[in-house]
């Protein structure tokens, strides 16, 4: 369903959820579902839920996923609505990298590649985390991200970040 929002052509979008504040499980598992009713796009494809150490950051534990998204959204319309879920989440943006109840970064939308600060494409720091790539290579694992080459190569070359599969 649109829903009013005008949709294009389908295009292939993945997206990384995480929390460390509330209850970061169920957030992401209710985050999920709603990404699947956004208007003109269906989940393809989601990760299990994995426990992360912060990387840059202070504070609890997060959870993080990998979502695959058909869309006909637009990349920008698609942003405005993953923020739209993190403010009805009770996201609060205190300082960088502060804990938060949800965060949806786009990280790829289809092989488009843009590097603006509103939305940079591919999400620009994605290649050295393995609380995206560990999540996207369980949903997508033969993808070679733009500039930054394979995802089982990138995997292997991190090093100290700790990541624990907590549940399907
Ligand atoms: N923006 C530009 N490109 C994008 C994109 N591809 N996707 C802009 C989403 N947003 C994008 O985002 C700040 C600005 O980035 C927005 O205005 C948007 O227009 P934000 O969500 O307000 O702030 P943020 O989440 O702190 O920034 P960002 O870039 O998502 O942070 P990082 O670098 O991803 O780091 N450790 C673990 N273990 N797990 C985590 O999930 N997350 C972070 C956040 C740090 N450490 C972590 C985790
Ligand atoms: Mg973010």
């Amino acid at each position: 369903m649109s829903g009013g929002t005008p949709v294009g052509p389908s295009v292939q979008a993945c997206i990384g959820l995480g929390a460390n504040l509330g209850d970061p499980a169920q957030t992401l598992r209710q985050a999920l579902a709603a990404l699947d009713t956004l208007p003109g796009s269906r989940l393809l494809a989601q990760s299990s839920l994995y426990r992360t150490a912060p990387v840059e950051a202070s504070g609890p534990d997060y959870v993080n996923a990998v979502a695959v998204l058909e869309t006909g959204l637009g990349a920008e319309q698609l942003l405005r609505q993953l923020q739209r879920l993190e403010q009805a989440a009770g996201r609060e943006r205190p300082y960088r990298n502060a804990p938060r109840t949800l965060d949806l970064d786009l990280l790829l939308y289809g092989d488009r590649v843009q590097d603006d600060p509103v939305l940079t494409l591919p999400h620009p720091r994605m290649h050295l985390r393995a609380f995206v790539l560990v999540p996207l290579a369980e949903v997508r694992p033969d993808l070679v991200l733009p500039s930054h080459g394979a995802l089982h190569v990138l995997i292997h070359g991190l090093q100290g970040q700790p990541i624990q599969k907590i549940a399907p």
